[in-house]
C-alpha cells in the first residue's frame, strides 16, 4: 500500500491524539534517518505504522495474538499493552501489505527495545519516545539533543528512565526492557567485555 493510503486508513482506524502522535513519530524518524543516513521511506513508513494496532482493547490484542499465533508471554498476558507492537508488525504486513523486514523488524521492538537493535530500530525506538507531542517523559530536553548526537547514549537515557518510572508504579518490567536497558547501559562503560 502507498504511504498516502496507509495516512487515510490509519486516520480512520485511530483516536486523534494517536494519530496526530503517529504523524509526529513518522517525522522524527524521518530527521533521525536523514542525520544518520538511514532509509528514509522505510523509517516513514515505520513511524506510520508502528502503533497501527493500538486501538483495539486489551482483550482484543490477546485475542488476536491467540488467532494469528503470536506467543504471549507471562508479562505480556498481565500488561497486553505490550502486545501492541508485535501485533502492529502482523498487521502492517497483512494488512497494509508491507515487506520489509526491517521495518517490521522495528514495529515489533518500539515497546521494550531489544539489545543490538539495528539503526533502523533505533531511530524508531527514540522517535517513538521523543516525537514533538510527548510533554510527559522527564529529561525530554536531553534526549531530544542526545537523539542527535548519540543513539546509543540517548537510549540508554530513555531506557533508565522507563525501567524507573516502570518501577515506581509498581509496573512489571518486561524482561526484554531489562535486558536492552543492561545491554545500552553495558556499552557506555565496556562492561559487556569483562
Ligand atoms: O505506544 P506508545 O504509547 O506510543 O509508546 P510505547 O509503544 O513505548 O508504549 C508505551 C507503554 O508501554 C507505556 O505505558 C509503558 C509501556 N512499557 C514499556 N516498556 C514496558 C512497558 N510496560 C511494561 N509492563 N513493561 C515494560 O517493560
Ligand atoms: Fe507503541
Ligand atoms: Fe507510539
Amino acid at each position: 500500500m502507498k504511504r498516502d493510503r496507509i495516512t487515510e486508513q490509519l486516520n480512520k482506524n485511530l483516536s486523534g491524539k494517536r494519530f496526530e502522535h503517529t504523524l509526529g513519530v513518522t517525522y522524527t524518524a524521518a530527521c533521525l534517518a536523514m542525520r544518520y543516513g538511514a532509509d528514509m521511506d522505510k523509517a516513514r513508513t515505520a513511524g506510520l505504522l508502528h502503533d497501527c494496532a493500538k486501538a483495539l482493547s486489551s482483550k482484543e490484542k490477546l485475542n488476536a495474538c491467540r488467532k494469528l499465533g503470536i506467543p504471549i508471554s507471562e508479562v505480556e498476558e498481565k500488561n497486553p499493552e505490550l502486545l501492541h507492537a508485535k501485533l502492529g508488525a502482523c498487521f502492517a504486513k497483512k494488512d497494509y501489505g508491507v515487506d520489509d523486514p526491517e521495518i517490521l523488524s522495528a514495529i515489533t521492538w518500539h515497546t521494550t527495545g531489544k539489545p543490538g537493535m539495528n539503526l533502523l530500530d533505533k531511530i524508531l525506538y527514540i522517535a517513538d519516545y521523543m516525537e514533538p507531542n510527548r510533554d510527559q517523559a522527564p529529561n525530554l530536553p536531553r534526549v531530544r539533543e542526545l537523539a542527535f548526537v548519540d543513539l546509543d547514549e540517548c537510549l540508554f537515557l530513555i531506557l533508565k528512565d522507563t525501567v524507573t518510572y516502570l518501577e515506581s508504579r509498581n509496573i512489571s518490567v518486561d524482561p526484554i526492557t531489562q535486558e536492552t536497558y543492561e545491554y545500552y547501559k553495558s556499552l557506555r562503560t565496556g562492561d559487556l567485555n569483562e
